[in-house]
């Protein structure tokens, strides 16, 4: 999974970063001459992973990952293209999308900048999504209707003509491409686009470590049009360079109950409506990442095409029975090692095993 941080210059993207995945991304301080993006992959240590390694002893054992994507650069009302060619090529690539606010007083900042302003600052980067998205749309619909005017009349280019006109006339009211509802046709023929105002949106309020916790009405207010998680970003890049047992005992201060690691991963499942299964044995055991309310069949392709495409049966038992009564065998003996067909929708926790033949 790939989340980009997006955000206006010092709202605290490097400092959240690092504090995510553990690196020394250098921090801008006031000045924002870099612009390539900064990539860190973190794994997700998944304790039941841990446990399954423990009980088959395998191998090799793979978690899942999250990559996080620091884009630098992105500012907001310069009235061109702002997202520049590169970013916007990492951009596409993600998965969703996280806009770090500033909640935090810095005297420079506050000199230059003005005072904190969350709700304005979303509004800010969320317009300038909508242009980009805009300015690609519209160029698109151009070359389309010279395409129809050289009397292409394709099927396919007339669905698309429809679904991008939908496109501009949101955008063009500062509605994101994500609230609009299109056919399942539409939907595919513009999919390949990347919309920014498309992709899934987390906030992430980057509060000081002063008023962390004090912000349940900015809160409120954020939650009525986003998913928004409060983190003190400074703070909880601090904390990450310490010791398990100080980091332990600086969060009981704090009152954070886990790592800032810990709440986006679970965050952006909750985002993405992501669920984890695993395979387990000798050589490997493994955990995956689906969307909840995919079936057996997209679990196999996961995995290897091969997988899917001579799909059988899927042999199947939850993480949380097979640590209950311990072994696969009491689990045959108690009827909860199960035989699941295509279109078995697949649980947070399965344990999978595809039988299959090509
Ligand atoms: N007080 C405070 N300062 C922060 C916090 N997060 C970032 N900063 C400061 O804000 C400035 C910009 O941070 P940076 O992470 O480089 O922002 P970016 O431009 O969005 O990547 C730096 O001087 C940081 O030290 C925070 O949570 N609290
Ligand atoms: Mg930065």
């Amino acid at each position: 999974m790939k989340i980009g941080l997006i955000g206006l210059p010092n709202s605290g993207k490097t400092t959240i970063f690092n504090a995510l995945t553990g690196l020394d991304a250098e921090i801008t301080g006031y000045s924002t001459q870099k612009t390539e993006p900064n990539l860190g992959i973190v794994e997700i240590k998944d304790k039941r992973v841990t446990q399954l390694s423990e009980m088959y002893e395998p191998q090799k054992t793979i978690y899942a990952t999250i990559e996080y994507i620091d884009f630098a650069g992105l500012s907001a009302g310069s009235g061109k293209e702002i997202l520049s060619g590169t970013l916007l090529s990492f951009a596409k690539l993600t998965d969703a999308l996280a806009i770090v606010v500033r909640n935090f007083d810095d005297k420079i900042l506050n000199q230059t900048l003005g005072k904190p302003d969350p709700l304005d600052d979303i509004d800010k980067i969320n317009t300038e999504l909508i242009i980009s998205d805009l300015i690609i749309a519209e160029r698109r619909l151009e070359k389309i209707e010279l395409s129809l005017k050289r009397g292409i009349k394709e099927n396919k280019l007339i669905i698309e003509e429809k679904a991008v006109k939908k496109a501009i006339e949101s955008l063009n009211k500062e509605i994101p491409i994500r609230d609009i509802e299109f056919p399942s046709d539409e939907e595919k023929s513009i999919r390949g686009f990347q919309f920014l105002s498309q992709k899934p949106l987390m906030i992430i309020l980057n509060s000081d470590e002063k008023n962390f916790r004090h912000n349940s009405e900015l809160l409120e207010k954020i939650r009525n049009n986003f998913m928004v998680m409060e983190f003190a970003g400074n703070f909880e890049m601090e904390l990450d360079k310490l010791s398990q047992e100080e980091q332990q005992d600086f969060m009981a201060d704090m009152n954070i109950k886990e790592s800032a690691r810990d709440r986006l991963t679970k965050f952006s499942y909750e985002l993405l409506g992501y669920i984890s299964f695993f395979t387990i044995g000798k050589d490997e055991v493994r955990a995956w990442t689906i969307v909840k309310g995919e079936n057996a069949v997209d679990a196999a392709g996961k995995v290897h095409s091969d997988l899917a495409r001579g799909f059988i049966r899927a042999e199947c038992f939850s993480y949380e029975d097979l640590v209950r009564f311990g072994s696969e065998k009491t689990l045959r003996e108690k009827g909860l090692f199960r035989l699941e067909g295509k279109n078995y929708i697949v649980k947070d926790g399965d344990i999978i095993n595809i039988r299959f033949s090509v």
